[in-house]
């Protein structure tokens, strides 16, 4: 359990603080969940380079304008700390380094102490905590680990390209039945239209809205946020 007076400092909004108690969630502590605000979680997954990070981007980008603070929670089960996927989120996410009115995580352990996903719900709740008010954790890829962290997710958006093929990895993992919205992104290219029909059946099947979306160019980027 984390201490009384770590968390009362993350409450304070003490960022070091949130960094240090989040190192403790990731080694298996937990916290109160009694002493949590209520809170929504946006989850984010898809496969890797589909444009999940520059996406999040975007959408920070909207909710900064609103003059909402936000959380975000990068989680990479398969790669090192290292890995070059987080590193490549630090990179585009240095947009936002500086701003006080967002926090950016990552978390790429694996065989995490407890479990990813318990470790990945702690840190949300401790951002929460830390007064954050709109909270998103994305995942790269689409196997179970990914299903099992978009599981403590509100709402999950599903982010796929024209490039996507028809063979539905995605559903083998389960993610499709507890995806809420696809957002097609890199609409910009040829095949986005396609990729719609292709999931048609499944989207009534399951119950899940379609959106196109160039991150690049920010189109749809309003609509997505609009659905969230
Ligand atoms: N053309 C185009 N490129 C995009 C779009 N969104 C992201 N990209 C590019 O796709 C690559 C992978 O994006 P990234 O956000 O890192 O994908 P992630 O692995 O899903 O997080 C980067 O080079 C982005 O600039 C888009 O809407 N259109
Ligand atoms: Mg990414």
């Amino acid at each position: 359990m984390i201490d009384a007076g770590l968390i009362e400092s993350v409450r304070s909004g003490d960022r070091r603080a949130l960094a240090r108690a989040i190192t403790m969630a990731e080694a298996g502590e937990t916290i109160d969940a009694t002493e949590v605000p209520e809170h929504r979680v946006i989850g984010i997954t898809g496969p890797p380079g589909a444009g999940k990070s520059t996406l999040v981007d975007s959408i920070v980008r909207v909710f900064r304008e609103r003059g909402e603070t936000v959380g975000v929670l990068a989680v990479d089960p398969s790669s090192p700390k290292t890995g070059g996927a987080i590193l490549g989120d630090r990179i585009r996410m240095q947009d936002h380094t500086g701003d006080p009115g967002v926090y950016i995580r990552s978390m790429a352990n694996r065989g995490q102490m407890g479990g990813l996903a318990p470790a990945a719900a702690t840190a949300l709740d401790l951002m929460a905590l830390a007064g954050l008010e709109r909270l998103i954790v994305e995942t790269v890829g689409v196997g179970q680990s990914e299903v099992d962290v978009m599981n403590i997710a509100d709402v999950v958006v599903l982010v796929l390209t024209p490039a996507w093929g028809d063979d539905v990895q995605a559903d083998k993992a389960g993610i499709l039945e507890i995806v809420d919205l696809v957002a097609i992104n890199k609409a910009d290219r040829p095949g986005a239209e396609e990729v719609r029909r292709a999931l048609a059946s499944a989207a009534e099947d399951h119950g899940f809205e379609v959106v196109m979306t160039s991150a690049a160019t920010g189109e749809g980027v309003a609509e997505l946020v609009g659905r969230l």
